[in-house]
């Protein structure tokens, strides 16, 4: 599940308006429609965000935004704070607010070895007099603890911590962070309390935080130390606007306040909390002793890595509420929990050299060469420094002592220089004129921070665009790895990515230190990436600006590389989230006749690109319902006959209006007719309507 954490930023704002059709349309209709469109809506979003596990195509989830957008533009006064309309980022604030809390928001105590954690289980028990307590163990999210305010099941406000008392409200930044429902689910057997206040801590994904980092390098703008950085600076922007394109999210964890209700166990108000729709770490873990608290933090600091998002420790809670109670707090911490932190993945160590490497787009980026340092268990000998503004910002000068951290997979970041240690032999960096590889001169465009090479033969941008073309995301040509790239690309074996394919063993035989065995499984791996999905293909090309992202949304609507090399800027920026910069990038680049023959090439040479069907068959791989023909005979009793019509067509399915051989479903309400006999005799499969419930809402449905 951490493996396909994806964020697509999925709603773009209509450019036209389109009310025509609602010049007819009573008022009434309107409102049923319109919130039928928000349940819908909030459902597909909380399966995509929250359970990763989406029911509809991007497309379809865009259809819906718009017709609720079109109806909200002929009924305004139909618009309320929790649509989802109003996620996408209100108008900017002079300040924040102060928002007070209810319930002071108190930090934790820490404790950084086994020993601290057994004297606070000793505590515990010696306090509440007994020999067995349950805790409840959680991964410490490193980001920023947030309060949110629901009444009447409604998301009313939200506020940072603050000093633990009175925080400021973030009301319509948090409104942009779709892990957060703007609407409490209902269930039948759980009333919605009249007020409940709910906590947990926003945070910024690694994929998130390097990605907007690297934006952040482009254009010169200061770099984020860590996510958590980088999320409170997109939580405290006054312009909503700004902190919807952070890409947030947020996990709850805790209640403040909570009115009309009550629970005995932690356990079971965060079970409550994902039923409500929150999204609840999948990781926290109830254990019965502290023998099983410490194999579960054993297990968790092990994870560390691979999550998607930085945790700096886990939190120890016990359990029972009302144990929770009798211990109390002291001191502003809690008695009754603890943070049992991991180790901080920060060394100091000195910037031996300062060099330039020059990337596939021809980016100048200069590199700190660092005494070699062990951090969280990998040696760290190198740390990017983005660009010559960021060097100056933190005067990082050759020789200086620096702070360095390493945070899971993100690439180590110098933090900042120990002044302390400046002895006055520290050197100051200075960006070169001319291309360290190819000697051409180096230009700086206006509006970037970078300076580039812009020979297009420049050796390393070529053996760049050859490496990310072979790149596990990419062809995923396994050992064609950056030593090779460079032999081949010296010998002049390799120019383009086309010629890839017409490298033979001998070639490869005849290069240094390459033994005939693992010549032949590299001429392997090369046969084998012969056949990739045309997402990774497009992806793999290095078009400026296309990322895997942008490469998966052009796939859903080119169902050909040809239709995709001679698309138009306009064309193109009809897709969802293509501006005018990356349509333009993506123009210019197939205009290009190079890379068109190279395309070409690839293709000659027996790349055999698999493009999706449409994105509807795509669909029906999670979406059961996608291209398939429901009809109905009988009431329903949970739905009309027309709402029933728009849930199969919302889920991308279709409707009948007689037997035939093309219906596949045929839904049985009460006092089914003749249609039920013909479909039999047809052997269409039989729906009762608990089962149509199921397929349109999933079996883990709200
Ligand atoms: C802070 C945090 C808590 C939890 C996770 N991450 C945090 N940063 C949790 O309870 N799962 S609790 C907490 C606090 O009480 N200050």
């Amino acid at each position: 599940m951490f493996g396909t954490y994806t964020l697509r930023g999925r709603f773009r704002q209509e450019k036209h308006s389109d009310h025509a059709r609602e010049d007819t349309m009573d008022r009434s209709e309107a409102e049923k429609e319109i919130q039928q469109l928000r349940a819908e809506i909030e459902y597909h979003n909380h399966r995509y965000y929250v359970l990763d596990d989406p029911v509809v195509s991007d497309t379809e989830f865009d259809r819906l935004m718009h017709r609720l957008t079109e109806l909200e533009r002929s009924f305004p006064d139909l618009i309320t704070p929790a649509s989802p309309t109003q996620r996408v980022g209100a108008q900017p604030l002079g300040q924040f607010a102060t928002a007070p809390h209810t319930i002071p928001m108190l930090s934790l105590a820490n404790a950084f070895k086994e020993e601290e954690v057994r004297e606070f289980d000793s505590r515990v028990r010696k306090l509440l007099d007994t020999s067995d307590v349950d805790y409840v163990i959680e991964p410490k999210i490193d980001g920023l603890a947030v309060e949110l305010v629901y009444e009447k099941g409604e998301f009313i406000s939200g506020s940072t911590r603050g000093d633990g008392y009175t925080g400021e409200d973030i009301t319509q930044n948090l409104r942009t962070i779709h892990t957060i429902p703007m609407r409490l689910f209902s269930h039948q057997d759980i009333a919605i309390p009249d007020r409940l206040e709910v906590r947990g801590e926003v945070y910024m994904g690694k994929q998130e935080f390097r990605d907007l980092n690297k934006k952040r390098g482009l254009t010169g703008e200061p770099i984020f130390a860590n996510p958590r950085n980088a999320a409170a600076g997109s939580l405290r922007q006054l312009d909503p606007r700004i902190s919807a394109q952070r890409r947030l999210r947020m996990f709850c964890y805790g209640v403040g306040q909570m009115l009309g209700f009550t629970a005995e166990t932690h356990y079971q108000f965060l079970e409550l909390l994902r039923k409500w729709g929150f999204y609840v770490n999948p990781l926290i873990r109830l254990c019965s002793g502290i023998e099983e608290v410490i194999t579960a933090y054993g297990r968790l600091s092990g994870m560390r890595e691979e999550l998607p998002y930085e945790i700096d420790g886990t939190v120890v809670k016990v359990n029972r509420l009302d144990l929770q109670e009798r211990l109390g707090s002291v001191s502003r911490a809690p008695r009754w929990a603890l943070a049992y932190k991991f180790e901080a993945y920060e060394e100091t160590t000195v910037v031996d050299d300062i060099i330039v490497s020059v990337g596939r787009t021809g980016a100048l980026t200069p590199v700190a060469i660092l005494k070699p340092v062990v951090i969280g268990g990998v040696e760290v000998s190198r740390a990017t420094l983005h660009n010559e503004d960021e060097i100056a910002r933190k005067d990082i000068r050759k020789g200086d002592t620096v702070l360095v951290t390493r945070a899971g997979d993100v690439i180590p970041e110098v933090i900042k220089v120990i002044l302390a240690k400046r002895t006055g032999t520290e050197v100051p960096f200075r960006m070169p004129e001319y291309c360290p590889v190819c000697k051409e001169k180096v230009v700086r465009e206006r509006d970037e921070a970078v300076r580039r090479c812009v020979n297009m033969n420049c050796p390393a941008q070529i053996k760049g665009r050859i490496r990310h073309f072979a790149s596990k995301r990419a062809m995923d040509i396994d050992g064609l790895g950056t030593k090779l790239v460079e032999q081949l690309v010296e010998s002049g074996l390799v120019r383009n990515v086309a010629h890839v394919y017409e490298v033979r063993k001998e070639d490869l035989v005849g290069l240094e230190r390459l033994a005939d065995k693992s010549a032949g499984n590299i001429i392997a791996s090369i046969e084998r990436s012969k056949n990739p999905t045309f997402s990774r293909f497009l992806y793999a090309l290095g078009i400026p600006h296309v990322g895997e992202h942008i490469a998966d949304l052009l796939t859903e609507s080119y169902t050909d590389i040809h239709l995709l090399m001679n698309a138009q800027e306009g064309e193109l920026m009809k897709i969802p989230e293509i501006g005018p910069e990356v349509a333009n990038s993506i123009v210019t680049f197939f205009e290009d006749g190079e890379n068109r023959e190279s395309i070409e090439r690839l293709l000659r040479k027996g790349v055999d690109i698999i493009y999706k069907k449409t994105a509807l068959s795509d669909a029906s791989l999670v979406n059961p319902m996608a291209g398939k023909v429901f009809l109905f005979t009988g009431a329903l009793t949970s739905m009309t006959r027309e709402e029933a019509r728009k849930k199969v067509e919302s889920m991308g399915g279709r409707t009948a209006a007689s037997v035939s051989k093309t219906v596949d479903y045929l839904v049985v309400g009460e006092g089914g007719g003749t249609k039920l006999e013909k479909a039999k005799a047809l052997g269409i499969d039989l729906l009762d309507e608990a089962a149509f419930l199921k397929m349109v809402t999933g079996p883990n449905s709200p």
